[in-house]
C-alpha cells in the first residue's frame, strides 16, 4: 500500500543484478502469532555488470530483527531499511550475508508470500512474494540453490515440506519437529514453496523413460482425500504425455501437489512442490462438474509442464512472463487435445480469447504478449500473455511443422538450461533449429491489439479461377497507434458442391507429394495481397482461417446460404463450428433490430432449419455438437457490437428470442435428444459421458427457453442426478428461465444437501450471481451476508462477485447504475485486503466505452476509486489507465 503514485517499470531499463546469490539457505520458525525467517545468502559480485559495492535487496512487510556479514553484526551504517529495500553498502565481492526478518502470516490477506489458509501455512511467491518473507534479490535472473529448514509444532503442522528432496528430520526438546529440505536444481525466489499443516496424502508413483522412479504425493485436508485421484491420473498422463512429445522427463525423485483453500490463482508450478487452489485439484462428481474435471487435468498438465517450460529455464524479467506461460498454455492445450477431442478443445479456446482476449486487446489495459512496461506486475498475468501468447507459439508451430517446431524446443531447451532467458531467446532457438526467417513474425511479441483481416474474393467463370484479396490492419492501443504489418498464417480450403476442392495456386507448381491438396496455409505479411486459385471447376465458398490458425479477427461477407454450406460441408471442425457462430451472430442481431423497432422476433427460417439438421445428424460428435448449438454469448456480441454501441438489454432480449425459436420449432427433436442421451451408468468423467451431458444441458436450455415443459424436465433432472453437473445444469435453467417458484426450492435443496462441501457451495453462489431477474443485485448483497461467504477467499469473491460482474451483463449494466455501484464497494474494500483480487475484479468497470448510455455511469465509478486514499498499485494502475 502507497499513497504516492506507484511509479512505472520499463523493459528497456532491465540491468542484471549486480550480485549473484550462489546458495541460499533459509530457516523458519513458524508460531501462531510470528514466524522467525533467518537467511543466508552466498553473494558473489556480478563482476560482468560494473563493481559497485552496494546492493540493494528487496523486502516489504518485513521487521529486520538481526543482520550479520560474514559472522559478524554488521554495523548500522552499512546498511539502511527502505520502505521496500534493505541498503547494503561496501560489500566485498564475495560474502556471506545473513538476516533474522520477523513477519506475521497470520495476518498476511494478501495471499502472497508466507500466509495462513485454514489450518495451515503455505506460500505463494510469484511474481514478487518471496521479499514479503525476507529480504533478497526476488528476481527472476537470479537462481540459486535452496536449502531450508523448519522448524515446527510437532502436533499442529505434522507434514511440513518445501522444495527438492527431504534430507532430515528431527524431534526437537521443545515439541516441535526439524526438517530440512534441500532443492540441487538453482531456481529464481518466485518458485520457492513451504507448507505446514496436518494434512493427509495420497501416494503413486512414476517410472521415467530413462526408468528413474518418482514418488508423487498429493496432500489435502482429511476430509478431500477421496478427491485426488483424478489428480493424480492427470499428473500421471502429464509425465508420460511430456516424454513422448516434448521428450522432457522429470528430474526429482519426488513431486508433491499440496491442496488450499485461500489461493489467489488456479495453481503454482514451484519446484516439485505444486501449490493448487482446492478449486484445480479435487475432483468429486458431487463437488465437480465436467468441465471441472476436464480443468484440473489441464491445470496439473500446466503445472506439470512448467517444471521443464518455467523451472528448468525460466524468465530473464517479467516483461518475458509468456515465454513460459504462452509456451506452457501451448503445451497444456496439445496435451487436452490428445487426451480428448482436438477440435472441441480449440472451439473452448477460441471462445475465451474471442469473448475476453478480444476485449481486453481492445480495451485500456491492452499490452503486447512481451508487456513494454508495467506498474504492477500482478496485473499482467493476464489473457493476452496466455493466452494470446500460447497463440503465437500456436503460429509458429504452424509456420515451422510439428517436427522443425519440436527440433526448436529441443534447441531451447538445451541451450537454456538452468538458465533465465527472453523471449527472443526462445525465437531464435526456433529460427536456429528450422532455417525459418520470423523477424516479422516477432511483431506478435512487440504490439498490442487484435489484428483485422478483410477478405473479398472474385469469381472468374471463364478462366474457373478464383481470387481472395486479405487485407490486414491493426487498431491503435495505448501508446501504440501506428502498427506494423503482422506475418499471419492463414489456413484455408475451397468448398465446391461435392466437398472441398482441389487447390491450386497461380504460379506455383502443383505439389505431387501432398495427398491432401484441398487444405493450404496462405501466407499473409503485407498490407494487402491477392492469391488467385486455378483450375476450379465452380465457384468455391471459402472455408478461412481454419483451426483458427491466428488470433485475428477475419471479416468475409458471407451469405446465410454459404454459412450453412460451410456449417454442414466443410472438411474443418473449427470452420464448421464457426460457420454456425456467425450464423448465431446475424441472426440474434436481426432479432436485436427487430424487437428494437417494436416488430415481434422473426427468426429465419434457414438457422431454424440448420439447427433441426444439426440435431439431426448422428454422425456429429455429441461433445462437437453441443459446441454447435450453443449460441454465441452475450458478452461475445457486446464484443461484436464495438465502442458505444453494445445495448445489453437489446442482446439479453434477442438471444432469448432465438433461444425460445429453435426450443419451439425443434422441440421433438430437442426433447427425443435429451431423452436418448440420458446417461444409464454411474456418473464418470469419461469423454463419451461428459459429451453426452454437455449436448443434454444444450437441449435442456433450449426447451427451457421455449417454455414449461422444459422447465418440468429440468425438475426432473434436478431430482434425479447422481452429480453435481447435471444439479447445476438444471438449476442454471430453472433460474434462467423460470419464475420464482421454479427456482426457489431446488436452490435452498441444494444447499440443503451440498452446504458442507465448499467447492459446491462455490458455485451454488455463482449461479445466483448470474441471474436475470430483477432481484439479482439483492440476492448478490444478501449473499455477500452468507455465512459461507468471506470476502478474503478469493474463490468466494469470484464465484459470487466476480461472476456477477462478468456474467451477469443484464443486472451488472442496470441503468440505475447499481451494479456498477455494487462492484466499486467491493473492490474498494477488497482493495486493503487483498489489492490482487480487486484489480482482477475491477475488468468489467473498464469496458465502459462499449456500453450504449452507460459511459459517464460506469466512469464514474472509476474515478470513486481513483479519489480514495491508500490505494493499491494494483487497483490503481488499472484504473488510472482506465480513466486515460
Ligand atoms: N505461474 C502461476 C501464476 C502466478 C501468479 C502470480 N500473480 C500459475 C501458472 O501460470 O501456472
Ligand atoms: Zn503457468
Amino acid at each position: 500500500m502507497r499513497d504516492a503514485n506507484p511509479g512505472t517499470i520499463y523493459l528497456k531499463d532491465y540491468q542484471a543484478p549486480n550480485y549473484l546469490i550462489n546458495r541460499t539457505e533459509l530457516h523458519f520458525v513458524l508460531g501462531e502469532e510470528e514466524t522467525l525467517v533467518t537467511s543466508r545468502l552466498h553473494l558473489l559480485r556480478n563482476t560482468e555488470n560494473g563493481d559497485s559495492s552496494e546492493l540493494i535487496l528487496d523486502g516489504q512487510d518485513l521487521e529486520l530483527v538481526e543482520i550479520y556479514l560474514d559472522g559478524d553484526v554488521l554495523d548500522p551504517s552499512c546498511y539502511e531499511v527502505g520502505e521496500a529495500t534493505l541498503l547494503l553498502r561496501d560489500l566485498p565481492e564475495q560474502c556471506l550475508l545473513s538476516c533474522v526478518t520477523r513477519i506475521r502470516p497470520q495476518l498476511n490477506t494478501s495471499l502472497e508470500g508466507l500466509y495462513r489458509s485454514q489450518t495451515m501455512f503455505c506460500t505463494q511467491c510469484e511474481a514478487e512474494g518471496f521479499r514479503k518473507i525476507t529480504y533478497y534479490l526476488d528476481r527472476p535472473d537470479v537462481m540459486s540453490v535452496f536449502t531450508v529448514t523448519i522448524d515446527a509444532d510437532a502436533d499442529r503442522y505434522p507434514v511440513l515440506l518445501s522444495n527438492g528432496n527431504l534430507e532430515e528430520t528431527s524431534l526437537l526438546a521443545n515439541g516441535l519437529t526439524r526438517v530440512l529440505w534441500h532443492d540441487p536444481f538453482p531456481k529464481p525466489s518466485y518458485l520457492f514453496a513451504l507448507v505446514a499443516g496436518d494434512l493427509e496424502h495420497i501416494e503413486d508413483s512414476f517410472t521415467t523413460c530413462s526408468g528413474r522412479e518418482v514418488a508423487l504425493r498429493i496432500y489435502v485436508e482429511e476430509k478431500d482425500i477421496d478427491k485426488c485421484d483424478h489428480a493424480m491420473d492427470s499428473l500421471k498422463r502429464s509425465m508420460r504425455w511430456d516424454e513422448e512429445v516434448f521428450g522432457r522427463e522429470y528430474d526429482l525423485d519426488i513431486f508433491n501437489v499440496v491442496a488450499v483453500d485461500d489461493f489467489n490463482m488456479g495453481a503454482m508450478e514451484n519446484k516439485s512442490l505444486n501449490i493448487f487452489n482446492t478449486s484445480c485439484v479435487l475432483c468429486d462428481p458431487n463437488t465437480t462438474t465436467d468441465v471441472g474435471y476436464q480443468r484440473v487435468e489441464a491445470i496439473v498438465a500446466h503445472e506439470y509442464f512448467h517444471n521443464w517450460s518455467g523451472n528448468r529455464v525460466t524468465c530473464r524479467d517479467w516483461f518475458q512472463l509468456s515465454l513460459k506461460e504462452g509456451f506452457t498454455v501451448f503445451r497444456d492445450a496439445e496435451f487436452s487435445s490428445d487426451m480428448g477431442s482436438r477440435t472441441v478443445k480449440r472451439v473452448e479456446d477460441v471462445t475465451l480469447l474471442r469473448s475476453a482476449q478480444f476485449a481486453e486487446d481492445a480495451g485500456p489495459m491492452a499490452h503486447p504478449v512481451r508487456p513494454e512496461s508495467y506498474i504492477e506486475i500482478n496485473n499482467f498475468y493476464t489473457l493476452t500473455v496466455y493466452e494470446k501468447g500460447a497463440e503465437v507459439v500456436r503460429m509458429i508451430h504452424t509456420l515451422l511443422g510439428p517436427q522443425a517446431f519440436r527440433a526448436g524446443s529441443d534447441l531451447y531447451f538445451a541451450r537454456h538450461d538452468g538458465q533465465a532467458v527472453t523471449c527472443e531467446d526462445f525465437v531464435l532457438a526456433m529460427e536456429e533449429a528450422s532455417g525459418a526467417d520470423l523477424g516479422q513474425f516477432r511483431n506478435w511479441y512487440s504490439q498490442a491489439g487484435t489484428p483485422r483481416l478483410t477478405v473479398t474474393d472474385a469469381w472468374n467463370k471463364e478462366a474457373g479461377s478464383y481470387a481472395l484479396t486479405i487485407s490486414q490492419s491493426c487498431p491503435a492501443t495505448p501508446g501504440q497507434d501506428d502498427k506494423k504489418p503482422f506475418v499471419i498464417p492463414v489456413a484455408m480450403g475451397l468448398l465446391g458442391d461435392a466437398g472441398n476442392l482441389r487447390l491450386q495456386l497461380q504460379g506455383e507448381a502443383p505439389d505431387p507429394d501432398t495427398e491432401d491438396n484441398t487444405h493450404m496455409v496462405l501466407m499473409v505479411d503485407k498490407p494487402e495481397q491477392t492469391f488467385v486459385f486455378e483450375g476450379l471447376p465452380e465457384k468455391p465458398v471459402p472455408s478461412l482461417l481454419r483451426g483458427f490458425s491466428a488470433p485475428v479477427r477475419l471479416e468475409f461477407d458471407y451469405s446465410r446460404n454459404d454459412l450453412c454450406r460451410l456449417m454442414s460441408g466443410d472438411d474443418d471442425g473449427f470452420v464448421r463450428w464457426d460457420s454456425a457462430q456467425s450464423l448465431g451472430v446475424s441472426v440474434i442481431t436481426e432479432v436485436q433490430a427487430q424487437l428494437l423497432a417494436g416488430d415481434e422476433a422473426q427468426v429465419d427460417p434457414l438457422f431454424l432449419e440448420a439447427c433441426g439438421a444439426l440435431l439431426q445428424d448422428d454422425a456429429l460428435d455429441p461433445a462437437m455438437l453441443a459446441e454447435m448449438l450453443s449460441l454465441p454469448s452475450e458478452n461475445y456480441l457486446a464484443e461484436l457490437a464495438g465502442e458505444g454501441a453494445a445495448d445489453v438489454q437489446g442482446i439479453y432480449r434477442a438471444r432469448t428470442a432465438v433461444l425460445a425459436a429453435v426450443g419451439s420449432h425443434c422441440r421433438e427433436a430437442l426433447e427425443q435428444r435429451y431423452a436418448q442421451l440420458a446417461v444409464e451408468a454411474k456418473y464418470a468423467a469419461t469423454g463419451e459421458q461428459i459429451a453426452a451431458r454437455s449436448l443434454r444441458a444444450v437441449c435442456l436450455n433450449y426447451l427451457a427457453a421455449a417454455g414449461a415443459s422444459g422447465l418440468a424436465l429440468a425438475n426432473a433432472q434436478f431430482a434425479a442426478a447422481d452429480n453435481i453437473t447435471e444439479r447445476l445444469a438444471a438449476l442454471r435453467v430453472l433460474s434462467q428461465f423460470g419464475s420464482r417458484s421454479d427456482w426457489e426450492a431446488p436452490m435452498a435443496k441444494f444447499y440443503d444437501d451440498w452446504g458442507h462441501e465448499t467447492l459446491a457451495v462455490n458455485q451454488w453462489l455463482a449461479v445466483q450471481a448470474s441471474m436475470p431477474d430483477d432481484g439479482a443485485i439483492a440476492r448478490v448483497r444478501h449473499l455477500m451476508e452468507h455465512p459461507d461467504f468471506d470476502l478474503r477467499n478469493p474463490n468466494k469473491v469470484r464465484s459470487l462477485v466476480g461472476t456477477f460482474a462478468g456474467q451477469n451483463p443484464l443486472n451488472f449494466h442496470r441503468e440505475d447504475g447499481s451494479g456498477y455501484r455494487l462492484l466499486r464497494q467491493v473492490v474498494a474494500e477488497l482493495n486493503s485486503i487483498n489489492p490482487q483480487i480487486a484489480s482482477r475484479l475491477l475488468a468489467p468497470l473498464t469496458k465502459w466505452r462499449y456500453y450504449q448510455g452507460r459511459a459517464e455511469q460506469m466512469r464514474s465509478e472509476l474515478e470513486l476509486l481513483a479519489s480514495m486514499d491508500g490505494l493499491s498499485a494494483d487497483v490503481f494502475e488499472v484504473v488510472s489507465k482506465s480513466l486515460k
